[in-house]
């Protein structure tokens, strides 16, 4: 049997609240891979409650991957998610650049978490969106939402609902960060439905993909469509099929979770749909 590829995934562990690493891990996992944590923080929940318990984790970090170098692990690749600080964001550009000389052909998926909704999270300031700039040029990919996308392009956010025209705008300024491909997340071009729009640099082409809009909103959405996505072109699947993929899984999960009275911070209850990965 053949040994399954590993995936460095770089996120915070939250205990409950269906986000970062432990939506990572399952889906990654399910879609035949090794997914290998290296946590940023470890946290009881997310930040979207009341209260939370954080532990930062920046000062293990280092030598927790020097441990994986003795081990000479190849990772197929790295996938980015939650990063708290400049410091943290140094430390894992270092960990790319050395995991690339073990393997050059390896992905690295980033998805540069900084808000959501038009607020920067509590850790986002103007030094880490810069910081996150320097993250996104040594990417394969990167999946910024909105919120993201403006503080990285540093313009006023716009509100969810955007045209397509600017849409497309977007995703250009955002290549232009240096990534090969961009995937815009969570556009409301119309007012029922929710996209995904993807480019590709070397082709110049677009992709785009369309799911009904459920409400409300679920925490952690766009780590369950990045997690899917990111295992989908490891497995070689084309943007457009991996978008297709991830979307939906993301829209299933959302019916399912809003049809069970499920609580927007709560995240996706995608537990029952892992095997159709
Ligand atoms: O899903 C984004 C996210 C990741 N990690 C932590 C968060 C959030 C969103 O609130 O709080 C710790």
């Amino acid at each position: 049997m053949r040994k399954a590829p590993l995936v460095a995934a770089i996120n915070d562990l939250s205990g409950f609240g269906h986000c970062s690493l432990t939506v990572a891990l399952p889906i990654l996992s399910v879609m035949g891979f090794q997914c290998c944590p290296l946590p940023t923080a470890i946290l009881s929940n997310h930040t979207g409650y009341d209260s939370c318990y954080f532990e930062d984790f920046t000062a293990a970090m280092p030598q927790y991957f020097q441990e994986w170098q003795k081990l000479k692990l190849c990772f197929a690749g790295v996938y980015t998610g939650f990063i708290g600080s400049v410091q943290q964001v140094d430390i894992v550009c270092r960990i790319i650049g050395e995991l690339k000389q073990t393997n050059p052909e390896q992905l690295v998926f980033v998805d540069p978490v900084l808000g959501d909704n038009g607020s920067p999270y509590a850790t986002c300031d103007s030094e880490l969106c810069i910081a996150m700039k320097k993250l996104a040029a040594q990417a394969d990919v990167i999946t910024p939402n909105i919120t993201e996308a403006c503080l990285l392009l540093s313009r006023d956010y716009p509100g969810e609902h955007i045209d397509e025209a600017a849409a497309l705008k977007m995703v250009k300024e955002l290549a232009q960060l240096g990534s090969r491909r961009v995937v815009l997340t969570g556009v409301r071009v119309k007012p029922d439905t929710i996209a995904n729009l993807g480019f590709d640099v070397a082709e110049n082409h677009f992709y785009w993909v369309e799911e009904p809009m459920v409400e409300p909103g679920f925490a952690g959405s766009g780590d369950v469509f990045a997690s899917v996505l990111c295992g989908s072109l490891l497995l070689g699947q084309d943007m457009q099929q991996a978008l297709e993929k991830a979307a939906f899984f993301v829209y299933l999960s959302a019916k399912n979770t809003a049809a069970a009275g499920g609580l927007a911070k709560d995240g996706l209850d995608f537990e029952p749909y892992l095997k159709m990965l």
